[in-house]
């Protein structure tokens, strides 16, 4: 009987030293599996008498359903052990401040090249697209630039590798040839039409893009913005230009008042050519002539280049700098932050 108590006890022991699962059903096998100590008892039964079988029989069971309450109150505690100690590694902080979520906004020259294009294209104009990477075909010859055109020189433009050997590849210095590659996709789609005598529908489009030129101070950056506009039919001029363009000024720079000047200029792929002042009826630059564009009448040379009669069509393009436009805008004095990156400049137009 003794035997039977410290069985109990030593159970007690054994089940509360194990660490883990694995030995507790370790300790759990020494004790009530096929070959431990109680199934023995059991077995050493069979010798006695039937009185004795029964008084024996009942303490060993006893002590049975003892060990194995034990043994079930330590699996319970190993398992309450491992997912507290689980809960406390997952542990969560639900009090600590959120990431912030921090709200991005367009660059001002973006917010510039959006405006621009708005207001094109409410009178009619599509936008067109093109490579940065261009040929010397598209960026020079194709707008009348001469051979020994001082714009042409490595002073002027980055060339990149690839192309020809007599004409290699550069960085676009305009967005023109966007407006060339347009213009040539519009004349072969109606190249049918136009052979059989009948007509096309007018040409009417802006190029806003990144353009390239080695150059570098606080008024020019190697990398600056361009946007031209192409307005070719059988029956536009000047005066659609200066319609036009007055309309654009006015409504970009919110000024009703606001006047233009054209004053004569000359650039290879339009004459004439003119220069677009501005002048504003208010605000901190109002009364002073402030260049913003060039123009002209499309070359009869680049109107060929189109694949159009230049005595049926003509036209007139303007060119402008959105980086400008942007200074003028905002009254900006260095267009250098605009490219350096700095959020606290660029936060203030978010
Ligand atoms: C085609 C034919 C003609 C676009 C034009 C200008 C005048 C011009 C620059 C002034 C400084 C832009 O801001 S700037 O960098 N541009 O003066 N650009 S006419 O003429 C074209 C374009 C495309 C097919």
């Amino acid at each position: 009987m003794s035997e039977l108590k410290s069985l109990v006890e030593e159970a007690r022991q054994a089940f509360a030293q194990a660490a883990t699962p694995v030995e507790l059903e370790d300790a759990k096998a020494v004790f009530v599996g096929k070959s431990g100590r109680i199934t023995a008892l059991m077995k050493g039964l069979a010798g006695l008498s039937v009185d004795e079988k029964k008084a024996q029989g009942a303490a060993i069971n006893e002590v049975k359903r003892e060990v194995e309450a034990l043994l079930q109150a330590a699996r319970q505690a190993l398992a309450d052990a491992a997912l507290a100690k689980q809960l406390a590694a997952e542990a969560l902080d639900v009090t600590l401040p959120g990431r912030q979520r921090s709200s991005g906004g367009l660059h001002p020259v973006s917010l510039t090249l959006e405006r621009i294009e708005g207001i094109f294209g409410s009178m009619g104009f599509e936008v067109a697209d093109g490579p940065e990477i261009e040929t010397d075909w598209f960026n020079f010859t194709a707008l009348n630039t001469p051979e020994d055109h001082p714009a042409r020189s490595m002073h002027d433009t980055f060339y990149v590798e690839g192309g020809q050997a007599s004409a290699p590849n550069l960085l676009r210095t305009h967005t023109s040839p966007m407006q060339i590659r347009h213009a040539v996709q519009h004349v072969k789609r109606h190249r049918a039409a136009l052979d059989a005598g009948e007509g096309m529908p007018e040409i009417r489009v802006i190029a806003p893009g990144r353009t390239y030129r080695v150059d570098s101070d606080a008024t020019h950056s190697p990398m600056f913005h361009q946007c031209e506009g192409l307005w070719i039919g059988e029956n536009v001029s000047f005066k659609d230009l200066k319609y036009v363009f007055t309309a654009f000024c006015k409504t970009f720079f919110e000024d009703d008042e606001l006047v233009l000047r054209f004053r004569p200029s000359f650039f290879p792929f339009t004459e004439p050519s003119a220069e677009i002042d501005i002048q504003f009826s208010s605000g901190p630059l109002a009364g002073r002539w402030l260049e913003v564009a060039g123009s002209g009448q499309v070359h009869p040379n680049v109107v060929r280049n189109m694949g159009l009669d230049p005595e049926r069509f003509i036209g007139f393009a303007f060119g402008m700098g959105p980086d400008r436009l942007t200074m003028l805008r905002y009254d900006i004095g260095d267009l250098r932050l605009f490219f350096d990156g700095d959020l606290r400049f660029l936060r203030q137009f978010a």
